[in-house]
């Protein structure tokens, strides 16, 4: 089983910050920006090139509601998700990373 989907299963403790039934986001364990927050759907999908139109669908309102919670969602935040070896994704359960917190600098490496 996936580190992620430990997570989802409680085996590993997370720093929650918004959950529903079929997603969970909880914060970075090693932060690359003031926050730094983790959003994933509880059920596994290996990255985003694999996910359902449907389940974006869903998770587009989970991914605002976690900006609007934290109070970055009229300040602004950067949502990326490293898709496969050459994106630099080490945990093969789709997440998507928000970053925000403060003024960001856009590197393209
Ligand atoms: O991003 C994987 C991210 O997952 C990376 O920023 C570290 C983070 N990480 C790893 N283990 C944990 C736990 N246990 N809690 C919280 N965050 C974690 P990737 O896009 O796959 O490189």
């Amino acid at each position: 089983m996936c580190i992620f989907c430990k997570i989802v299963n409680g085996e590993i403790p997370n720093n929650t910050v918004h959950e529903s039934d079929h997603f969970l986001a909880f914060h970075d364990l090693y932060p690359k920006a003031p926050i730094h927050i983790l959003i994933i759907p509880k059920q596994h999908v290996d990255c985003f090139q694999d996910v359902s139109p449907e389940m974006m669908a869903d998770m587009t309102p989970f991914i605002q509601e976690v900006a609007t919670k934290v109070g970055i969602d009229k300040t602004g935040y950067r949502l990326i998700t490293n898709n496969g070896d050459d994106g630099g994704q080490e945990i093969k359960h789709l997440h998507f990373h928000m970053l925000g917190g403060g003024k960001l600098i856009w590197n393209h490496q």
